[in-house]
């Protein structure tokens, strides 16, 4: 017998369709924002007559691909979506009323859809139409995969997520800058997997001095995210592999005034530049938002991310430690100066997890909400 917990809604078969939804959502990782992943199975009789997933923006949302697959079959049976359907019309039609004209008997949802637009709206126009609606089915994993969705549209930022490696002394490079490699290829892999499910990387101009870095997911089969660069100076080098957007575009961010030739070299090699007025990791998530973007990756050094974390930038933490000692006690470390002088204030991550990647370990938390 398998263990059940107490707070599981519907029946383990309502949980396999569950996960399968999430499975077939998985499947536009990266590609869907300012959407959420979303993915929707029709069974009728105990079996998969229909699946879709929501592909990207503008595209018909998860049920309609369903529905469109399981033709006359939907009639009388049950959808499982892992988002609450939508009500409203948006770039596409509300899925409320689709479900309904192919006579769905009843609609298994994995989570409520935080979308103001939505928010509850779905479930009560089906219900209003007398389809039985079970509401929370895998409700944990279903938030987990849209966690940048939902933080977008709950705070009106992109979800920010700090990504570093260390040695087992806490460093992230030796005295000298020398930072190649730190962790083990499985964790450079699992690196490049995160990087294809977030919208953005970011990092400063000492990275790009220091490290040169392609910040591209070529180890995993999936979507290169928008590669950004900080730099207030753009005393930058000429030659850094992410002025090559022949494989990942890139965008450097920096503020009125900074070099004029820099930029229009920039420029010609296919670069985009914008001139923020103050060029901040809060101000430089606002903009991000604004381009419709859900997951930000931090990749930088410590300077960087301290003030990304001071400026409320950062919300999720991914530490890789590798069993290895490189000491000096001018190497740098992950984050910088927060002015915290006693324990009391040191930030406690919540729901954290451990696990081993290869002959590394990979801490995962949450910062405290602000
Ligand atoms: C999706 N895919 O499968 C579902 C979504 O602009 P629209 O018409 O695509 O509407 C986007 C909103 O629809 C989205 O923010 C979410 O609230 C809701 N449901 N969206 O992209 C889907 N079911
Ligand atoms: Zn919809």
């Amino acid at each position: 017998p398998t263990a059940v917990s107490s707070n599981m809604v519907g029946t383990e078969f309502d949980s396999l369709m569950m996960q399968r939804c999430l499975q077939l959502a998985r499947r536009a990782l990266g590609r869907t924002s300012p959407n959420p992943l979303v993915g929707a199975v029709v069974v009728q009789d105990g079996e998969i007559v229909g699946e879709g997933f929501h592909p990207c923006a503008g595209e018909p949302h998860a049920e309609v691909f369903a529905l469109r697959a399981a033709g006359e079959k939907a009639r009388g049976a049950t959808i499982y979506v892992s988002l609450e359907p939508c009500n409203h019309y948006g770039r596409t039609p509300p899925c409320s009323e689709g479900l309904i004209a192919a006579g769905v008997s009843k609609v298994v949802v994995g989570m409520v859809d935080p979308n103001p637009l939505v928010a509850g709206g779905g479930i009560a126009r089906l219900r209003a139409a007398e389809i039985e609606v079970l509401v929370g089915v895998e409700e944990a994993a279903c938030r987990q995969l849209n966690e940048g969705f939902i933080h977008r549209i709950v705070h009106k930022r992109p979800l920010g997520i700090l990504k570093y490696a260390m040695t087992l002394d806490g460093k992230i490079a030796t005295s000298s800058g020398h930072s190649a490699w730190i962790t083990n290829p499985d964790a450079r892999s699992e690196v490049h997997q995160l990087r294809a499910a977030c919208d953005a990387v970011i990092v400063g101009g000492n990275t790009v001095r220091q490290d040169n870095p392609f910040l591209t997911c070529h180890q995993w089969d999936g979507n290169n995210p928008l590669r950004v660069v900080m730099s207030r100076s753009l005393n930058l080098p000429e030659d850094a592999r992410l002025w090559d957007v022949a494989e990942a575009p890139t965008l450097v961010l920096t503020q009125e005034g900074s070099s004029p030739d820099f930029q229009k070299m920039l420029h010609g090699k296919g670069v985009k530049v914008i001139e923020l007025p103050l060029l901040t990791p809060d101000h430089v998530m606002a903009h991000l938002y604004e381009l419709g973007f859900c997951s930000v990756l931090w990749e930088c050094g410590g300077t960087l991310a301290a003030s990304a974390i001071a400026q409320g930038a950062v919300q999720k933490i991914l530490a890789f430690i590798a069993p290895k000692i490189i000491g000096g006690s001018h190497a740098p470390t992950p984050v910088g100066d927060l002015g915290f002088t006693t324990m009391t204030e040191a930030l406690r991550l919540e729901n954290v997890c451990w696990r081993v990647v290869g002959s590394d370990c990979l801490v995962e938390g949450y910062l405290p909400q602000k």
